[in-house]
């Protein structure tokens, strides 16, 4: 059942709008009361997608716990890619810039190379390209996005290892799925080397396009003044969002009181 669930997530639960882009800043905002809720959600809503998947003319496709072939629906961004079956899929083992991170939905610009990273993406898998899925460890992250590898059939190009080699992603590894690290450790070597995509274009401090582990979460009792609060804030928003829910108003200030203490 776990396994027609995590291919059931239909997209629409958790990308209302036709464009999808609104997934990222709601899942990441998402508290553990919403996460429960949308997990209840996705259950029944996965029950249904299963019930007519059974039925539909690819049900054969569906029965294992992802079809070995799907095809592109639309490139969200640089390693997160909208499949007919599967849905939200991230692309394992490396991550582009942030174009449509928490961070931009609040009128950030996005980061170094992430346009760049997410105009490949979508010129490698346009609409309606067929892709060939490869999985790892673990087939779903806690925001119901499918971790893949992602191969274009026509041709077999490995998209997750084509976007290290051009420099438009950094290599990401998040144990336990990490078959294809050693050789994404060397398409990273040498994307630098030569001065490829965001090696050459953004400044080598800028380490904001990989995401930090997130953290234990904490209150606006833990910080000591505002600055320290902000600066943990911003440190996990792009990646996690408010998951700590230190920011009510969303308005991308946590613990304002803190503001008020310190005018006093
Ligand atoms: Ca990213
Ligand atoms: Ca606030």
């Amino acid at each position: 059942m776990a396994l027609a669930l995590g291919r059931g997530v239909p997209p629409k639960v958790l990308a209302p709008t036709s464009t999808g882009q609104a997934f990222a800043p709601r899942t990441a905002r998402r508290s553990e009361l919403r996460e429960a809720e949308m997990a209840s959600r996705r259950f029944v809503a996965g029950l249904l997608s299963f019930a007519l998947a059974s039925f539909s003319h690819r049900a054969s496709a569906a029965s294992g716990p992802l079809p070995k072939e799907d095809e592109v629906v639309n490139v969200i961004d640089g390693d997160t890619v909208k499949l007919e079956f599967a849905g939200r899929c991230r692309l394992i083992g490396m991550n582009t810039p942030e174009t449509v991170a928490p961070r931009q939905k609040q009128g950030a610009p996005p980061d170094c190379y992430g346009p760049e990273a997410s105009a490949l993406t979508k010129k490698l898998l346009p609409p309606g390209t067929k892709v060939r899925l490869e999985l790892d460890e673990e087939q779903v992250d806690k925001y119901g996005r499918q971790l893949v590898y992602l191969y274009r059939s026509q041709d077999q190009l490995f998209i997750n290892a084509e976007l290290l080699r051009q420099g438009a992603a950094r290599r990401y590894r998040v144990p336990p799925n990490v078959k294809n690290d050693p050789a994404f450790v060397q398409l990273e070597k040498d994307a630098k080397a030569g001065n490829k995509g965001l090696w050459g274009a953004c400044s080598s401090s800028a380490d904001n396009a990989v995401p930090k582990a997130r953290p234990e979460r904490k209150t606006c009792k833990d910080f000591a003044s505002y600055e320290e609060a902000k600066a943990w804030f911003d440190k996990y928003f792009p990646e996690y969002g408010d998951f700590a829910s230190l920011d009510g108003d969303k308005d991308g200030k946590p613990c304002e009181k803190l503001l008020k203490v310190k005018a006093k």
